[in-house]
C-alpha cells in the first residue's frame, strides 16, 4: 500500500506535501477534499482526523499524520531537504514554526478571504494586511542575503514558505516590492519542478 495523502488543491498547506512526495519519488494516491464543500468535517474524515483538517496522510501502514510541517518532516526524513548540521537542522525549524504562527495566519488567510470567499481587499482586517506584508519583508531580509531560508540549498523551510508567499498576489500583496522574495519563489520553484 503507498502513502494516501488528503488534500484541497486550493491550499497551499497540502500543495507543500504533494511538492516534497513528488520531489522525493514517493508513490502515493491523492483524495481531493473540497474544504468548501466541509469534506474535512465528515464524521468519516474527522475519525481519521479529529482536527477536521487537511492535509492528512495516512502511511503506508495505516497511521495517520496531521500538521503540513510535521508531515513534511516525516516524509523528508534522511533526504537533503533537511540539514545534516543540527544546528542548520534546527534554523529550519525556527522557519517553519514561524510560517505557521507569523505568515500562514495573515498571508494565507488574506488571500482565502479574498480569492475563495470574494471578499475585497478594502474589506480586509487592516491587522491581517499589515501583519502579511510585514511577514514578506522579514523574508525579503533574509532572501537579499541568502539564496534560501537556511543558508545555499533548498529545505522544508523553503517549501513550507513557499506555498503561501507563491500566492500572496491573490491576497492583495504586492510581490513587486519584494524582489529577493521573487527571485526566491523562482529558484524554489524550479528546485521543486512546480510551475
Ligand atoms: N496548521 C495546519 C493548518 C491546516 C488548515 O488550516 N487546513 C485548512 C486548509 S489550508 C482546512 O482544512 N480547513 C478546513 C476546515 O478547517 O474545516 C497545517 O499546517 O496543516
Amino acid at each position: 500500500m503507498s502513502i494516501r495523502i488528503y488534500g484541497d488543491t486550493k491550499s497551499g498547506n497540502c500543495l507543500k506535501v504533494k511538492w516534497v512526495a513528488c520531489h522525493l519519488g514517493l508513490a502515493f494516491d491523492w483524495v481531493e477534499i473540497d474544504i468548501l464543500k466541509s469534506e474535512s468535517r465528515t464524521p468519516q474524515f474527522m475519525a481519521l482526523n479529529p482536527a477536521g483538517q487537511v492535509p492528512l496522510v495516512v502511511l503506508a501502514d495505516g497511521r495517520p499524520l496531521a500538521q503540513s510541517n510535521a508531515i513534511l518532516i516525516h516524509l523528508a526524513e534522511g533526504s537533503d531537504l533537511i540539514p545534516a548540521d543540527a544546528y542548520d537542522r534546527a534554523r529550519m525549524l525556527e522557519w517553519m514554526f514561524w510560517e505557521q504562527y507569523s505568515h500562514e495566519p495573515y498571508v494565507a488567510v488574506a488571500r482565502f478571504q479574498m480569492a475563495y470567499l470574494g471578499k475585497p481587499r478594502e474589506d480586509l482586517d487592516p491587522k491581517l494586511v499589515e501583519r502579511g506584508a510585514a511577514a514578506l519583508q522579514r523574508l525579503e531580509t533574509q532572501l537579499v542575503q541568502t539564496p534560501y531560508l537556511v543558508g545555499d540549498s533548498l529545505t522544508l523551510a523553503d517549501v513550507a514558505l513557499v506555498a503561501y508567499t507563491r500566492v500572496a498576489h491573490e491576497g492583495g500583496f504586492d510581490l513587486s516590492l519584494y524582489p529577493a522574495v521573487q527571485a526566491w519563489i523562482g529558484r524554489v520553484e524550479s528546485g521543486l519542478g512546480v510551475s
